[in-house]
């Protein structure tokens, strides 16, 4: 197997992430998007979508998508659990993954694609598009931070099912992008800092 990867990516580092935390260890393919590496016809042949991460299995399998990657790979690798085990555990950890993803995620995206330098001349940039996105990231912030205000001490270290799961991963990977955007999380919501703090203190964070 072997993964393209993109070390600075949101979703790449979910799959490194979810890899390390499972102890699995797979060769990776380092594809630099600053060098167009991600529009070479060799690498669209592989992906058209010219995206970040790509799984190749021994057969030539291709899988992108990173979550659908984590899900090969808890199939194959099924301890730790990161997805859930019961119906209603399953359910409540994809509300939460789909929160992070969708809630957080794809704000951080969009903050990242309209208004960073990285992409200036590369795409077209809206800069209110991105500063709205600020703005409802800050909001998501806000809302996450009173959620976990609101539970029992115990329960505010992770998401969700009381351990680390793939809502973790997909958020902490989510603020990690939105700090080098500056997006910080605010210095008043505690409860979301002290989340951050652990999940990005944890052994596998910097895989
Ligand atoms: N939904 C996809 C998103 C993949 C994605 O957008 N990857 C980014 C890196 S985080 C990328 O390859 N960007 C390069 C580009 O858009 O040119 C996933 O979860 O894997």
């Amino acid at each position: 197997m072997k993964l393209y990867n993109l070390s600075a990516g949101m979703n790449p580092r979910r799959v490194r992430i979810f890899l390390a935390e499972k102890g699995v260890s797979i060769p990776l393919h380092e594809v630099d998007v600053a060098k167009n590496e991600n529009q070479t016809p060799e690498f669209l042949a592989i992906n058209p979508m010219g995206k970040l991460p790509v799984l190749e299995l021994d057969d030539g399998t291709i899988l992108t998508e990173s979550i659908a990657i984590c899900r090969y790979i808890e199939a194959r690798h099924p301890e730790p659990n990161m997805f859930g085990t019961t119906a209603l555990e399953t359910a409540q950890i994809e509300m939460w993954a789909r929160r992070a993803e969708l809630e957080m995620g794809l704000q951080v995206m969009h903050v990242f694609a309209n208004l960073h330098p990285f992409w200036e001349g590369r795409i077209k940039q809206v800069k209110e598009y991105g500063e709205l996105a600020r703005e409802k990231l800050l909001q998501r912030m806000d809302w996450l931070n009173a959620e976990l205000g609101n539970r029992a001490p115990e329960d505010r270290e992770f998401l969700i099912a009381g351990r680390y799961t793939i809502a973790d991963i997909i958020l902490q990977c989510a603020l990690i992008v939105g700090k080098a955007c500056q997006v910080r999380i605010p210095d008043e919501h505690e409860h979301l800092a002290n989340w951050f703090a652990g999940v990005t203190s944890r052994p596998t964070a910097r895989a």
